[in-house]
This record gives C-alpha cells, sequence and structure tokens, in this order.
C-alpha cells in the first residue's frame, strides 16, 4: 500500500513571474531578546506590475503593525493567510513600514533567528528570513541593507560594513543589494582571530573569525584558509573582495556546513575549528574546502545569484566547482579527483538511480531544503567540469569572465549561464542543456574493434534509464577522455576527448602498430557508468601501468569490485588482484596518497550497488563477510610489505595538516586497518597510546572497535574530551560506524541513552543517527531494527528540526535494492513515518517519495 494522501501543492519553474516590486533599501531595526525579539523594517518600494504587494510571512511572526508612508493601516486592511500578508499598495514609489515580534528561544529548527548556546544566529536560506520579519523572500527581490542591532551583548554583527558601533548599539550597512536569504545577524559573547587581507587593487579588508570563548587556539587554521581563497580567486578568476570586512562566526547548532552570507558568513564550528588535538586530516582538508567554499560564493552566489530557487545549481554546482579547484591547486591534483569521484558515486549517484533523482535543475518542489542535494552540488559541479572540457581552458575563461561582466548584480538563470559560454566560445550546447534537464546516470557501454592494418575502434552506446516522472532519456553529448597505450606500458597516443552526441557512435584511430591497451573516461571525463569488458589482467596493466592516476586508481577499483562480488558468491579472492596490490606495494616511488585509496577497499553500499547492477539482491551481511574477508587476505598476503608501510609513513615531528604529510598518515592508517584484521588489535592498542594526533587517535581507536578490543580506550577518550563538543561527536559516530553489524542497533540505542546525547543539536544527533546508517549490514538488519530505529529518531526530531529529519531519512533511499523481507521492514517504517500527525512537509515529501519507490 502506498500512499495516497496529496503532499502539498509543488511550486513549479514554469510558474516564475517577476516581482510587481523594487525594494530601494531595507532598514531593519532589531531589538534583541531571547524570547521577544522586536523587528522594525522599513522597505524603501517601487511599484514595477500590476497586484497587490504580497510579501512572506512565517507563522511564528507576531505581526503587530503596518504602516505605509507612516500611516499606520487597520487589522483589516491586510489579510494573512497561510504563510502570505496580502497588503493594498499604492502605485509609484512608498515606504512599507512594519514591526513585529518573535522568540528565538523557542525556535528549534535552526533557521530564521534562533539561538545555540546563548549567541543569536541567523540561517536565511533558503526561506528562513520570512520567520524574522515580512518580506518578499525570493532571490530575485535584491535591496542594499542597512541593519541597526539593539543589545547588551558584546559583539553584534550584520552584513556588509560597520557604520556606527557603541555601547548597546551596531549600525551595518550593505551596499551591494542582496536578497533576503544572505542576510545574517549574529550577537553574543564572541572572541576574534584577526588578520587583514589587501586586496590586488590595494583596499585593506579586516578578517575577523569569532569563536565562543575558549576556542580562539583553534581559529588559526580557518583564517588561514581564507587568506588563501581570497588570493586564489584574484589569481585564477580575477574576482576581489568587495567590504572593509570578512566575518566568519563559528556557531555550534547548524543544520548543515556553512552559509555563504554576504561578508558574515556563518559556520557550523565543525568547519572552523581544528587542532592536531582534535581534528583529523579529513576534517582540515574539508575546513579549507568549506571556508574556499563560502567566500568564493561572495561572486557565485552573492554578486550573481539565482533567479529563483530552480536554477540554484547555478551558485552550488559553479561554487563546487571553483572550491575543487581550489583544493586541486592547494594539494594533490589526483587524490582530489578520486575522494571527489567517491563521493560522487557514493551519495549522487545513488540519488540518480533511486526514488529521490531529480535533474540538475529540478522543475517542481513541495520543500526547497529537500533540493540541497548532491545532485545540485555535486552533479551540478561536474557538469561545469564537461562544459570547460569541451570548450576548452580558455573557452572557459573567456566565458566566465563574460559571466561576471554581464551579470554582476542579477539574479540570473541557467539560460544566462549557458547564453555566456554560447556567446563567449560560438558552440551551440542545445543538447549540452540536457545535463541540467534530465535526471538519471547515463550507462556508457564501450567495445573494440582491431583490424590488424592499425586501426581501433571504439564504439560507444549510451543509455539513460528511466527515472521518476521521465522516461524519455534523449542522448546527451558525452565527453570521453581516451588514451592508449602500448603493450609494454608507454604511452602512444595521448589523452584526447572524443564528443559523444549520438546513441550510438564508433570513433577510429589509425596507423597504430600494435594493438593498444585502451585507457577509457580518463580523469572521469564525465558523470557517467562506463561498462567494457575487460580482463582481469587488462585491469591489473591499467593499474601498474596507466599515465592517467584516475584510471589507475580507476582500475583497481574495478578489480577489487569484481572479486568482491565474486566472493559474495562463494570464490575465493583473485590471485590477480591480490598480486597487483603486492606489485603496487613494492612500488617504491608510489604517492603515499594514492597509493592509500588504492588500499581502500569498495565499501559495503558500493558492493551492494554492483550486485543490483549485475541483477542480484545483495544481502548486506554476506557483502561484510566478503569485504572482511578480502581484508584479511590481504594482510595476510601482504603482512611484511603493509608492515613497512605502516611503520616507514610515520610522519615525524610536530604535526602538519599538509598534503604531503596528511597522504603519508593516510597510507600508514589504510595499512592499519588492513593489518588489524589479523593482528587482533594489537598496533592499534600501541598506537593508541602513542599516538599524538587526532587523525592517528580517531584510526587506532575505529580499529580497535572493529576488533573488539576496546572497552578501556573507548572510556579513555571520553574522558580526555568530554568538554569538546566536536570530539564528543566523534566518539559518538565511531562507536556506530565500527560496531559489529550484529551489534550495530544495541550500540546506537545505547548510546542515544547516554546523558550526553544532546540529540537536538544536529551535529551530535548526525553523529550518532547517520553513524548507524553510515554502517551498512548494521543499518540493514534483517531484524529491520535499524529501520525502527531510524524512523524512532526521524519522527522525534521532525517535530523540532524539520530539515534535519528530512535529511536524514534519505537513508531509507536505497529500501528497493534489498530482499523481500528488509523491503516489507523499510516499507512498514516509511508507512509509519508518512502516518504520523503533524508531520512537517520536509519530511513529508521525502518519506513519500522514498516510499512510493516501487
Ligand atoms: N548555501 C548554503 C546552503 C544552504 C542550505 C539551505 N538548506 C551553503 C552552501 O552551499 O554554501
Ligand atoms: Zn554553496
Amino acid at each position: 500500500m502506498s500512499d495516497t494522501r496529496p503532499v502539498q501543492q509543488p511550486t513549479l519553474l514554469s510558474d516564475y513571474r517577476p516581482y510587481p516590486f523594487v525594494i530601494n533599501r531595507t532598514r531593519l531595526a532589531f531589538t534583541l531578546d531571547p524570547s521577544a525579539t522586536k523587528i522594525r523594517s522599513d522597505l524603501e518600494m517601487t511599484r514595477q506590475g500590476d497586484g497587490d504587494l504580497v510579501l512572506d510571512i512565517g507563522a511564528g511572526v507576531d505581526l503587530r503593525h503596518v504602516a505605509i508612508d507612516g500611516q499606520e493601516l487597520a487589522d483589516d486592511a491586510w489579510t494573512r493567510t497561510g504563510e502570505t500578508l496580502t497588503i493594498p499598495a499604492p502605485a509609484g514609489s512608498f515606504t512599507l513600514t512594519t514591526q513585529s515580534v518573535i522568540d528565538p528561544s523557542a525556535n528549534t529548527t535552526c533557521e530564521g533567528l534562533y539561538l545555540s548556546g546563548g549567541m543569536f544566529c541567523t540561517q536565511c536560506e533558503a526561506e528562513g528570513f520570512r520567520h524574522i520579519t515580512p518580506y518578499p523572500d525570493r532571490p530575485d527581490v535584491m535591496a542594499p541593507f542597512e541593519v541597526t542591532i539593539h543589545s547588551d551583548l558584546p559583539v553584534l554583527l550584520s552584513n556588509g560594513n560597520p557604520a556606527r558601533q557603541e555601547e548597546g548599539l551596531a549600525v551595518w550597512t550593505d551596499p551591494w543589494p542582496k536578497p533576503a536569504y544572505l542576510f545574517a545577524l549574529v550577537a553574543g559573547d564572541l572572541r576574534a582571530v584577526s588578520d587583514s587581507f589587501t586586496t590586488m587593487s590595494g583596499n585593506h579588508v579586516d578578517l575577523n573569525v569569532w569563536v565562543r570563548p575558549g576556542d580562539e587556539d583553534r581559529a588559526g587554521f580557518a583564517m588561514e584558509s581564507l587568506i588563501k581563497s581570497m588570493k586564489w580567486d584574484e589569481e585564477v578568476y580575477g574576482r576581489e573582495y568587495d567590504l572593509e570586512v570578512f566575518n566568519i562566526v563559528a556557531v555550534d547548532d547548524f543544520n548543515m556546513g556553512a552559509m555563504e552570507n554576504k561578508g558574515l558568513n556563518i559556520f557550523n564550528s565543525k568547519l572552523v575549528l581544528a587542532s592536531p588535538e582534535t581534528a583529523t586530516d579529513a576534517d582540515y582538508e574539508r575546513i579549507e574546502s568549506v571556508i574556499a567554499h563560502e567566500y568564493f560564493h561572495n561572486w557565485t552566489g552573492n554578486r550573481i545569484t539565482c533567479r529563483d530557487w530552480f536554477q540554484l545549481c547555478l551558485k552550488e554546482g559553479l561554487t563546487v566547482f571553483r572550491d575543487q579547484q581550489f583544493t586541486t591547486d592547494l594539494r594533490s591534483a589526483a587524490v582530489k579527483r578520486i575522494e571527489d569521484v567517491l563521493a560522487l558515486r557514493a551519495r549522487q549517484f545513488r540519488e540518480d538511480q533511486g526514488p529521490l533523482a531529480h535533474p540538475v535543475r529540478p522543475e517542481s518542489y513541495v520543500e526547497i531544503n529537500n533540493f540541497y542535494t548532491a545532485t545540485v552540488y555535486e552533479k551540478g559541479a561536474e557538469v561545469i567540469g564537461m562544459l570547460k572540457r569541451l570548450v576548452g581552458d580558455d573557452g572557459y575563461k573567456k566565458a566566465l569572465d563574460l559571466y561576471f561582466e554581464r551579470h554582476d548584480g542579477d539574479a540570473a538563470t541557467i539560460e544566462d549561464w549557458l547564453k555566456v559560454f554560447e556567446d563567449a566560445t560560438g558552440r551551440d550546447l542545445g543538447q549540452f542543456k540536457r545535463w541540467y534537464s534530465d535526471a538519471g546516470t547515463p550507462i556508457l557501454k564501450m567495445e573494440e574493434d582491431w583490424d590488424d592494418a592499425g586501426k581501433l575502434t571504439l564504439r560507444f552506446t549510451q543509455i539513460t534509464p528511466p527515472t521518476p516522472g521521465q522516461s524519455e532519456k534523449p542522448p546527451r553529448v558525452i565527453p570521453i577522455a581516451v588514451g592508449l597505450l602500448s603493450p609494454n606500458g608507454d604511452e602512444v597516443v595521448p589523452t584526447q576527448i572524443l564528443e559523444m552526441t549520438e546513441s550510438a557512435q564508433e570513433f577510429s584511430i589509425d596507423g597504430l602498430s600494435a594493438r593498444p591497451v585502451v585507457s577509457a573516461l580518463r580523469g572521469f571525463s564525465a558523470p557517467v557508468i562506463l561498462r567494457r569488458d575487460q580482463t582481469a589482467a587488462e585491469r591489473a596493466f591499467l593499474l601498474s601501468h596507466d599515465t592517467d592516476p584516475f584510471a589507475r586508481w580507476e582500475a583497481g577499483r574495478q578489480l577489487a569490485r569484481d572479486t568482491l562480488l565474486a566472493m559474495v558468491n562463494g570464490a575465493a579472492a583473485d590471485p590477480e588482484y591480490l598480486d597487483a596490490i603486492g606489485r603496487l606495494l613494492a612500488d617504491a616511488d608510489a604517492d603515499p596518497a594514492l597509493l592509500a585509496l588504492c588500499l581502500r577497499l569498495p565499501s559495503e553500499e558500493e558492493i551492494a550497488v554492483a550486485l543490483s547492477e549485475a541483477g542480484q539482491t545483495p544481502d548486506p551481511d554476506a557483502i561484510h563477510a566478503a569485504r572482511e574477508a578480502l581484508a584479511a587476505e590481504i594482510a595476510s598476503r601482504h603482512e611484511r610489505a603493509l608492515n613497512s608501510a605502516y611503520r616507514e609513513n610515520e610522519v615525524p615531528g610536530p604535526y602538519r595538516p599538509d598534503a604531503e604529510s596528511a597522504g603519508k598518515r593516510a597510507l600508514r592508517l589504510a595499512a592499519l586497518a588492513l593489518l588489524n584484521r589479523i593482528d587482533n588489535g594489537a598496533r592499534a592498542a600501541e598506537l593508541y597510546r602513542s599516538a599524538g594526533n587526532m587523525t592517528e587517535r580517531a584510526a587506532a581507536l575505529s580499529a580497535l572497535i572493529a576488533a573488539q578490543k576496546y572497552e578501556k580506550e573507548v572510556l579513555d577518550f571520553f574522558t580526555e574530551f568530554s568538554h569538546i563538543r566536536l570530539v564528543v561527536d566523534k566518539w559518538f559516530s565511531l562507536q556506530t560506524i565500527a560496531a559489529k553489524p550484529e551489534r550495530a542497533v544495541a550500540v546506537a540505542h545505547g548510546l542515544s541513552q547516554h546523558p550526553d546525547f544532546d540529540w537536538k543539536n544536529p551535529n551530535r544527533f548526525r553523529a550518532l543517527i547517520g553513524g548507524l546508517t553510515a554502517n551498512h549490514a548494521g543499518f540493514h538488519a534483517k531484524d529491520g531494527s535499524g529501520y525502527e530505529f531510524l524512523a524512532d529518531w526521524l519522527l522525534k526530531m521532525d517535530e523540532v528540526n524539520p530539515q534535519i529529519a528530512a535529511r536524514m531519512s534519505s537513508a531509507f533511499e536505497s529500501w528497493a535494492r534489498y530482499d523481500g523481507e528488509r523491503q516489507a521492514r523499510a516499507k512498514a517504517a516509511l508507512d509509519r513515518i508518512l502516518a504520523a500527525p503533524g508531520l512537517s512537509k520536509n519530511l513529508r515529501e521525502m518519506a513519500s517519495r522514498i516510499r512510493n519507490a516501487a
């Protein structure tokens, strides 16, 4: 039985209409009080079209007064229905004044104006501003803002430049017209770590990273990352910062990673605070890239914003692409590409292949917050990568220059974006646009034909399976990067891009003296699934010889995946694969970071996907067993080499988070994770005691938990770090992720009773609940206890923070992949969610899309 109740009316891209008023200036005055904050808003407006003045207003806004040009309107002169306020407005220009009161202390949603640890803070994207004051809360209504804050709190911040600061008062002016979603306000007892930056045209900018007292010594890396980002955007994109001050604030209660509010970025403290003792290499890398991402939004998002929320990928896909380029430049290009592809496949391919599949530019939504997805972000970035590959680096640069020149100050669309590429390069992007409109991951099949006259023919077919609401999938343009290697490993034809535009197409290369080995989809040149028949020997050859590091890694990954699939079905580990790992370990010139990636086995989820693709029903327990068996086999076969990798990659001296040191640690810890399968936790126990940094500490603890040798260390870890919330989060997540699958739900349940399981804190909730859902065989326990546990917590969370509940519900999205018994249990859990009274529209939309999968 599927849910047949109508989901709330969707918003459609085709219904877009321009707003009939402009706001010439927005003036806001806040008198902060935890339970009764007063907001006066003066909007200087000009009518531009017909109709009433319609504003958005959240249910929690107590609207006290409405006036036009100073004339108070009687209560019956305006109407308030649902989330809209309708006011008859005059022709020409006028000032609309409203006075409202809101209760931040009662706001548990982390949206609008709320409190986090006694600090006032805001989150307005996408539609949070309406919970603060009535406003046309849509991205195409842009205005310069002046914000006055009355409060006794010591630090009072908003967007733009400081205009006045005195006891109990601050005034901020932001000269750059912006939509309401970029508004921000912060007030609290905060400490700054400060620095400055001189822009390329000589403007001085004050930089501050604001944190809670006591956290100052963990904010330095965020500041360094900010300065690097500012410099990089000048050097690579010619983009300069445009205000006198740039503030970043770290907040403990935050729904996502961070937010690019103009001049006042607000961050989840997890993405600001780092010290060697508390943060891992992965945390450092993520801090660096998210600081960059939010900073880069200043141009791609803020100066040029989106016309409507359907265009979200215009800012997000592009800004992800830019932050990926930044990390590539600062760290290792090969490692970054592999990490990005791993994440894309794990999250976006999964989304594209399930009930939540949607285009990079969706055409309908019920709750826009449900569309901040891997498809919009990560596939959105891949689409830009393809565009760059197709038009070349020069074409890309010309197009971007034109984009900034033509659209600065605009709320733009994907059509605008593609038009600058067409105008700058002369290329027709009509077919390319399908990447924005058509959901689903294309399956690209490749066959080779060799004739003895020296001609190689590559035959490709592309097919995109149907996705919800889209059955027809015409062919897309796919850039396929191909290189040819001679049988002795030399590159005979360097990388070239084949442009596929038809459903079936062939490309020939003449004049070859011997049959080459084809290295295809180099650098993962398009977000597609490549299928080709290849022997294990050919894969092993590419793993040893390919000149493209991504393709090398990919060949190894395929070998690992193939042997795991066979092992799930009872075969022994493939000796070809085990030998290839041996050769990799013996290669003295190998880059440690790349080697570490090659030693990381495909995740259990990835194996489950591969089994479904092969037409089998995945059994999570069998997958877990096979993966463990392969890891143990690698460890016993290569114990000596792994032990050397473990010992020799110890990084001496004080901890540094740079790519080289992190790469060595990654190799050392990848070796540890394998050896842990045969040494019964011995090395992990030793490392846990001796480690001087969190990267090794956390890996050692995780290995100990996996080896079930952990009681003392788990207790010690908590005692040592109980006062550092971000480390306590790790403590919750490590235990659930690394738990033996058969114990995972019980562990999660036990931890949910812990006094420090402050579940209303989004990070803590994600740590525990997300930890369990990341434990594939644990979450998919046959008795359905994982599904029940998740459903219980989603329902509980939905009452306080619907965004977090909705986001976490996507753990159910792959339910239709498993056996009938698991399916029935997952459906029962989803039905229970859908039957709950008072469900938010966020969770309702997600659960019903997921539930109706099959
Ligand atoms: N733009 C924000 C995300 C807002 C999410 C709203 N649910 C952060 C970012 O992508 O940079
Ligand atoms: Zn973003």
